[in-house]
């Protein structure tokens, strides 16, 4: 086997090359690796110039996450850097494909840095919960100053080459893609200018651009996106270090600040999505290398809201569209929709008008089912009604061609059912898109019980291929994420009851984290959509207070921010406590013998998310989600969990289950079994002090 890191010579020029696939992650043999190779440089008299290059894909995309949960080995990347940059004969950075994080800190302890044209460097740490801890927050405002080098930080977002050169990152553009050819020359004509080791360690700051108030400002400029986050406020307060101390005493308050992040619960959520949303994409009886169904070609069955969006996420990469409408009035209404969405993001700037052109010539109508019979793909998306949906399906049997995959964006019901109404259940599968549908980042793929391996791999695929995180559940009443937040909107219920106020309950859970509360969520879904839900369950607990409000206020014709009013009344879109709610709400508890209770912010919190953990188990344990991780994908890209809570099931983990299940036996006891049984693999964790991390980890191996 090469070595993952190995020196070369060629004339005067050196070049260390690491070769570590699939990312060239800097671990310990990678660190070590450079270590040496720079010693063997500096030691190599026939040599006058290294580059420091990469084999592969990529540049060094990062610190290898894997190791961070183990202890720190030496040499840490810190000290390799430093060796790096003290060398005295020059090092050129190479860069191709993405230099991130601690990879574009070591090519910032390299003294001159070029990369092809493609290439894109950035300091994602953020995006982990972490800061650039290996020198990072210290070097890149030397070099592009203290508010660019912010900006690149707390964004976490990657420059491409051009920019990174026009800002300053990036010493040099190679004319092309051939980087070794590029890089040589350039370190050649670094030599015969008689360039010397430039440090960024020795550069001083730009000063003058960081005046009184500058910090602060700062903060108040990100506090709304980085509401909750730990790791912003981390990277400014390094820079803050950076300008006001020497460099040697920054880089240790840098280290303590990283330090600090790594052992937050914040980056330990993070990692874990980091991970969870690669893994989501791994079916495990689905190989990687299944045959695809070619999908050039896709209808969608219903042009309303939902139909409209998910037309968007086609068009938008390109694949045309055919909506299906009952009559015309409909399809236009349907299209103009569409129409106005698009026009709206290029008011926004968002979207060119060419783009938009585009787009828009790609999507197509039709009210007849036979327009949709050279599709590759059909996506049902009519309301969510099991009659409809199966005469639907008995059409689509009967016009769609052989081998086209036959997909119904429904939200709760049993896909074999639907399946049942063609002779092809094996094409049959659910796509259950999250509203708005060309926004919201979540598809939950539901595999049926007769579905093809082939119609699994090409859904996953596609899912990809139109930018969203899927996840593939079973078939259950809800499917994974409906299924979990019923008992999260049955807790927000019961307290309405017991007179606890709406907007508390809303605003502790999103102090929480929640970029909406669930009663906020709950109006805004419309009440009269959750009613109809609860209706359509088969298994709806025996409970007359299950979800009694939401009942009670559809009654009354309070379907929620449609209607103006709901759990709250609303001012446009401003939600405004209403007493009449709270009086109904005792009015209601009263006759149902609900009794009017005090609770705590932590017991909300409890409550709410609890819940939602224990019908995880449930359905961890009945093989409704593979993984518990796939869940967290879930909540966190289609029910508005922040990252840095990773999910129901990490906070599960990160509270300890021991601790879950003796907080639901308060409940138990107060509130009886019905609700609060722990879940048998729930209570066996906790039992044993496990955590589903474990479980998981015990099954992939
Ligand atoms: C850091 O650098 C800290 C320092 O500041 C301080 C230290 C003291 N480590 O995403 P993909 C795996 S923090 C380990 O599917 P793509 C990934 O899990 C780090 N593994 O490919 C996947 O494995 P699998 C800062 C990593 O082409 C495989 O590689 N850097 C790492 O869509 C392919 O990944 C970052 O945050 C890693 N660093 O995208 C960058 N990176 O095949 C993180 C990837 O088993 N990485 N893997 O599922 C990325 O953003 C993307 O992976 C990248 C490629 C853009 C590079």
């Amino acid at each position: 086997m090469a070595d993952i890191v190995s020196y070369s010579r060629e004339g005067d020029i050196a070049y260390i090359t690491i070769d570590n696939p699939p990312v060239n992650a800097l671990s310990l043999a990678v660190r070590s690796g450079i270590q040496q190779c720079v010693r063997r440089f500096v030691a190599d008299a026939e040599a006058r110039a290294a580059i420091l290059i990469c084999a592969g894909r990529t540049f060094i995309a990062g610190a290898d996450i894997t190791e961070f949960d183990k202890p720190r080995q030496d040499p840490w990347l810190p000290e390799v850097i430093e060796e790096i940059e003290a060398s005295p004969k020059i090092i050129v950075a190479a860069i191709h494909g993405t230099a991130l994080g601690g990879g574009l800190e070591t090519a910032m302890g390299c003294h001159y840095r070029c990369a092809v044209p493609s290439a894109k460097v950035g300091l994602p740490e953020v995006a982990l919960g972490l800061l650039p801890g290996a020198t990072g927050t210290q070097r890149l405002p030397r070099l592009i100053g203290p508010q660019a080098a912010l900006d690149v930080m707390v964004s976490g977002k990657p420059m491409a080459a051009k920019a990174a050169r026009d800002a300053g990152a990036v010493d040099h553009l190679l004319d092309d893609e051939n980087l070794r050819a590029g890089a040589t020359a350039y370190a050649r004509k670094l030599l015969a200018a008689g360039a010397k080791p430039r440090r960024i360690s020795e550069m001083s700051i730009d000063q003058a651009s960081v005046g009184a108030g500058f910090f602060d400002d700062y903060r108040k400029s990100i506090a709304r996106e980085a509401r909750g986050y730990f790791a912003p406020g981390q990277i400014i307060k390094c820079v803050e270090a950076a300008v006001s101390l020497p460099y040697k005493d920054a880089v240790k308050r840098e280290n303590e600040l990283f330090l600090e992040c790594m052992a937050s619960s914040h980056s330990r959520a993070q990692r874990h999505l980091f991970f969870a949303e690669r893994a989501c994409a791994k079916v495990p009886d689905v190989p990687a290398d299944t045959p695809l169904r070619p999908v050039k070609k896709v209808a969608v069955i219903g042009g309303g809201t939902m139909g409209g969006g998910i037309a968007m996420n086609f068009a938008n990469v390109g694949i045309p569209v055919v909506l299906k409408e009952v009559n015309q009035a409909a399809l236009d209404r349907g299209l103009a929709i569409i129409r106005g969405n698009y026009e709206n993001t290029v008011k926004k700037g968002r979207l060119s008008q060419a783009d938009f052109e585009r787009c828009m010539s790609l999507i197509t109508g039709t009210l007849d089912y036979a327009g949709v019979g050279d599709c590759d793909l059909i996506v049902e998306a009519v309301f969510e009604n099991m009659a409809l949906k199966k005469e639907i399906f008995g059409e689509l049997d009967r016009v769609a061609k052989a081998g086209a995959i036959l997909a119904s964006n429904t939200s709760t019901l049993d896909v074999d059912e639907i399946a049942r109404a063609t002779r092809r259940p094996q094409d049959v599968i659910g796509w259950h898109f999250f509203a708005p549908a060309n926004v919201m980042t979540l598809l939950e793929i539901v595999r049926g019980a007769a579905t093809a391996k082939d119609v699994i791999a090409t859904s996953m695929a596609m899912a990809k291929t139109i930018r969203k995180t899927a996840v593939l559940v079973r078939v259950c009443f809800g499917f994974v994420g409906n299924r979990m937040f019923f008992p999260y909107v049955r807790e927000a219920q019961r307290m309405l009851l017991e007179g606890i106020a709406p907007e508390r309950i809303d605003r502790v859970a999103h102090d929480w984290g929640m970029a909406m509360g669930p009663h906020g969520v709950s109006d805004l879904s419309g009440l009269d959509v959750l009613d109809k839900v609860n209706n359509e369950w088969k298994q709806k607990p025996n409970d007359p207070a299950y979800c009694r409000m939401v009942a009670k206020l559809t009654e009354m014709g309070r379907y929620g921010q449609k209607t103006g009013a709901g759990i709250y009344k609303y001012e446009g879109r401003n939600a405004l406590p209403d007493a009449e709610v709270a009086r109904i709400a005792k009015e209601e508890a009263t006759r149902l013998g609900v009794p009017q209770i005090e609770v705590s912010d932590a017991e909300i919190i409890e409550r709410l998310f609890y819940s939602m953990i224990n019908e995880g188990a449930l359905i961890l344990a009945e093989g409704m989600a593979s993984r518990p991780s796939d869940i967290d994908v879930v909540f966190v890209h289609g029910y508005g969990l922040p990252r840095y809570r990773g999910g129901p099931m990490q906070y599960g983990d990160e509270v300890g289950l021991k601790n879950v299940v003796a907080a639901m036996a308060k409940y138990r006891q107060r509130y009886g079994d019905l609700y609060w049984t722990p879940a048998p693999l729930l209570k066996e964790l906790a039992d044993k002090g496990s955590s589903f991390r474990a479980w998981s980890e015990a099954r992939e191996a």
